[in-house]
């Protein structure tokens, strides 16, 4: 558990079940696997189009009394077709019906980004809304409404820049407590991550693994990165193991995504393993500043975004 006391959230479990791609027929089976290993928490989204399943799965465990519903942290996140005022809490209670949950852990806006409400990955330049339109203060006044009426614990973002996570933590009422981004030893992020334990934001690392699938068409791999593989072969664990350990060990929550039992115990074990201080400091050094998920698919041509704008660093360097 990892507990964030300058803005009062205790215990979210600091590794929990990323659920992105995670197909139907296949996501089940997978969150009751998690919960038979020991995992307490799940990361969704409404946009991953399995959380029917997932609640499933959850209500399954509850019945068997494989897990009591306190013991269990549930996130979800809201689309960016829902920013509107009066959107959040449909698309709330959709999640939750859908979850088979009466009240999430934490709800977090997804993108700082937002699309007209009939519109689910948006193909024209028309169908974004740009943030001076519909300014994120509006969506997360909702937000704070939300927590009042006790359908989430908590609120917090994701994807959000530290610019914006500034402007947005000088109007909240509710602070947000998390933010959730892409961090790994590629991406490190120290800027975000002194400014999150600055202000007692608890950073969320999604992406852990560099996504795994997507390194096989990136130039970048973690997997087989020759520093990762050497302290892989010291520690006598696996690479993944290596990068979730390196994450856990600088204070960041992960949420490793895999529908395959081994790798769900072995990335959970990680929990277990600590790297010396001089190991941390040679991963600190293999930084590229590189994103898996740059969010170009929401800056086409003629669209109010850019990936330019989403990033505090969005440079990319060479190995
Ligand atoms: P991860 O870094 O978690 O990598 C997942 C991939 O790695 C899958 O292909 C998985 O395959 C594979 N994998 C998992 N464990 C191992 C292992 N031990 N050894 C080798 N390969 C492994 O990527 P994600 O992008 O999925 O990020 C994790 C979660 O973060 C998401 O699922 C989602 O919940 C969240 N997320 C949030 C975002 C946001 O915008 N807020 C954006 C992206 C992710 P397999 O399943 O076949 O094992
Ligand atoms: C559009 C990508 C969402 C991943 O969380």
């Amino acid at each position: 558990m990892t507990d964030c006391p300058k803005n009062g959230l205790a215990s979210i479990p600091e590794i929990g079940l990323g659920t992105w791609k995670a197909k139907r027929g296949e996501v089940g089976t997978a969150v009751s696997t998690a919960l038979d290993i020991g995992y307490r928490h799940i990361d969704c989204a409404s946009i991953y189009n399995n959380e029917r399943e997932i609640g499933a799965a959850i209500s399954q465990a509850i019945d068997d009394n494989t897990i009591k519903r306190e013991q269990l942290w549930v996130s979800s996140k809201l689309w960016n077709n829902a920013h509107a005022a009066k959107h959040v809490r449909p698309a709330l209670e959709r999640s939750l019906k859908n979850l088979q949950l009466d009240h999430l852990d934490l709800y977090l806006i997804h993108w700082p980004v937002a699309f007209r409400a009939d519109i689910t990955f948006p193909k024209q330049p028309d169908q974004f809304i740009s943030l001076e339109d519909l300014p994120i203060i509006e969506t997360w006044r909702a937000m704070e409404k939300m927590v009042r009426k006790g359908l989430c614990r908590h609120i917090g973002v994701s994807n959000f820049n530290i610019r914006l996570l500034k402007e947005l933590q000088a109007q909240a009422t509710i602070q947000p407590i998390i933010n959730q981004i892409e961090l790994h030893p590629f991406l490190q992020q120290p800027k975000m991550v002194r400014h999150c334990q600055k202000t007692g934001v608890q950073l969320t690392a999604y992406s852990p693994l560099g996504s795994g699938q997507r390194q096989q068409v990136d130039k970048y791999n973690l997997f087989t990165h020759r520093p990762i593989l050497s302290l892989a072969t010291k520690y006598q664990c696996s690479p993944a193991q290596i990068l979730l350990a390196w994450s856990l060990q600088r204070g960041t929550v992960v949420i490793p995504k895999s529908i395959r039992p081994t790798r769900l115990k072995e990335n959970f074990q990680a929990t277990d393993l600590h790297l010396d201080k001089a190991d941390m400091e040679t991963i600190s050094r293999i930084d590229r500043g590189y994103r898996f998920l740059d969010g170009a698919f929401f800056a086409p041509p003629g669209s109010p975004y850019s990936v330019n704008d989403f990033w505090d660093d969005h440079e990319k360097v060479d190995v």
